[in-house]
């Protein structure tokens, strides 16, 4: 079969959707560190609908900071691939073209910073996932001792991290008096832009003190809330796409039809019409995130650990399952919605109810085991701040606890019948090695509250949310993840 490409666009079905631009006239304004499958879904489309309306400012430069697979599907493919969006009432196809060129960090780091440090380059974009960020997730300072960091402090020309890639270009732009790019987090994190705004500056600072002073006043870090549920490609997919388009496509990406990035409408040195793609900019975008954040992802992870551990391998699967949905939506509505800050005009009633329509959207195969990975960096915005606003509240926090109770049993790599989990987190040898041999709710449990850049200091020495989360562990220990869902579910 023919390969997805610039000529193989002309004979694809008419119903697919395709550049409406000429390609070779964009050019590079925007350099996006995590050229993974939700960028691709996200930005980037918001992107090609900038380009479609004939502003051909603000084309992609994707860099892949690890590893050749995005760069090496794309490159032969003249950069497109296909978003196929998927939902209840069936597929649609769009070919997006944003994205110009692909490169990978470590085969080249200089020519990633040449680009980050040209002067048409005006955002510098990033979805590097919770750990990228090498910060410390309970306190979203810098980990000073994250061996990415030490590298990129001693070797700052040939950077190996985000964090070391972004100070070295806004330094070289500094010291060509160039205006500094606006640094875009589109990552899942709280308060985004102010969350990467202190670890740049930081490193900044123990760079060169000037540095640092420099970044601090000219750097923009606007807050994003991002939302797209996009599951990792599997073989099926790829089967699915060439069979819609008639070539073949070896990256495309899954996506659902919702699709939201409210943006803080902070770019001093200018920015895309993301509007005509959908995008909302506000003045404030914190109390979105925070509403994101807990209710979609703490409800995303509680569903992903307690799934696993019930034995469903999708979200879909999962909220069929006795007892999942009505899990989630209490748990949205009585113990989170009470901690999220007002919105005024929003409806968040309508909102959880979508949410819980989406999990349910039985064309998307999104693994419980994806959104499973790297829990000790998404807990804490999750799960573990709502829990910290009940505890100030005097408020309960039963189903909060079940879903930390479940990670907690996930992260030890085996099932509840004994069988090794393949736990992907920056922590998973640590956590293994200290609940090896605890078999009882609180001897986990004591070993877990030895990890406070998980928990935070205030966390592990809090009686009540030891005995609550004790208390629903030993539950899960007692019963199994897929009764105790059934039951507190109310089935
Ligand atoms: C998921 C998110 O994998 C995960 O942790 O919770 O990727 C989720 O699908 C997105 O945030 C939705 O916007």
């Amino acid at each position: 079969m023919t390969r997805l490409s610039e000529t193989a666009l002309a004979n694809l079905p008419s119903s697919v959707q395709r550049p409406a631009y000429n390609r070779t006239d964009v050019k590079v304004g925007i350099v996006h560190l995590g050229l993974g499958a939700f960028h691709r879904a996200h930005q980037a489309v918001m992107t090609e609908a900038v380009l479609a309306s004939g502003d051909l400012r603000w084309g992609i430069a994707g860099v892949s900071l690890r590893s050749p697979d995005t760069r090496d599907a794309l490159e032969p493919q003249d950069g497109l691939y296909t978003v196929a969006v998927r939902g209840a009432e069936g597929d649609r196809f769009e070919v997006i073209g944003a994205i110009l060129q692909s490169l990978v960090a470590p085969e080249d780091p200089e020519a990633v910073l040449a680009l980050m440090a040209a002067p048409d380059t005006r955002i510098v974009s990033l979805t590097v996932t919770e750990k990228g960020y090498c910060h410390k997730p309970a306190t979203g300072e810098l980990d000073e001792a994250h061996p990415g960091i030490v590298h990129d402090l001693a070797e700052p020309t040939k950077p190996q991290t985000a964090i070391g890639f972004l100070v070295e270009a806004l330094d070289r732009r500094r010291r060509a008096g160039l205006q500094p790019f606006t640094v875009l987090s589109c990552d899942n994190l709280p308060s985004n832009g102010r969350t990467v705004a202190k670890v740049v500056t930081r490193f900044a600072e123990l760079r060169d003190a000037e540095l640092g002073a420099w970044v601090r006043e000219h750097v923009a870090f606007p807050c994003t809330m991002v939302d797209r549920i996009v599951p990792a490609t599997t073989d099926a997919d790829r089967a699915l796409v060439a069979e819609a388009l008639g070539v073949e496509d070896s990256w495309p990406v899954m996506a659902e039809p919702f699709t939201q990035w409210v943006v803080e409408d902070h770019f001093p040195t200018g920015r895309p019409q993301w509007e005509l793609g959908g995008a909302t900019f506000a003045s404030e975008v914190e109390p979105f995130e925070l509403m994101k954040l807990r209710l979609l992802n703490g409800s995303h992870s509680t569903l992903a650990y307690l799934g696993y551990l019930s034995g469903h391998e999708t979200v879909a699967d999962a909220m069929a399952a006795p007892g999942f949905a009505e899990l989630l939506e209490a748990m949205m509505r009585e113990e989170v919605t009470p901690t999220l800050p007002s919105l005024p005009g929003f409806d968040l009633t309508a909102y959880r109810a979508a949410l819980l329509e989406r999990f349910r959207n039985p064309a998307l195969r999104h693994r419980t085991w994806q959104i499973a990975m790297d829990g000790s960096q998404k807990l804490p915005q999750r799960l573990l701040g709502t829990i910290r606003d009940r505890l100030k509240a005097g408020a309960g926090f039963e189903r909060l606890a079940l879903g930390v109770a479940a990670w907690m049993v996930y992260a030890t790599g085996h099932d509840e019948h004994g069988q090794p989990i393949d736990v992907r987190d920056p922590l998973a040898a640590r956590f293994a090695e200290a609940t090896t041999d605890k078999r009882t709710a609180e001897a986990l449990v004591e070993a877990y509250f030895q990890f406070p850049e998980v928990f935070g200091a205030d966390l592990t020495h809090d009686p009540h949310f030891r005995e609550e989360v004790t208390r629903e562990l030993a539950g899960l220990l007692a019963i199994g993840a897929a009764r105790t869902v059934a039951e507190v579910g109310g089935h």
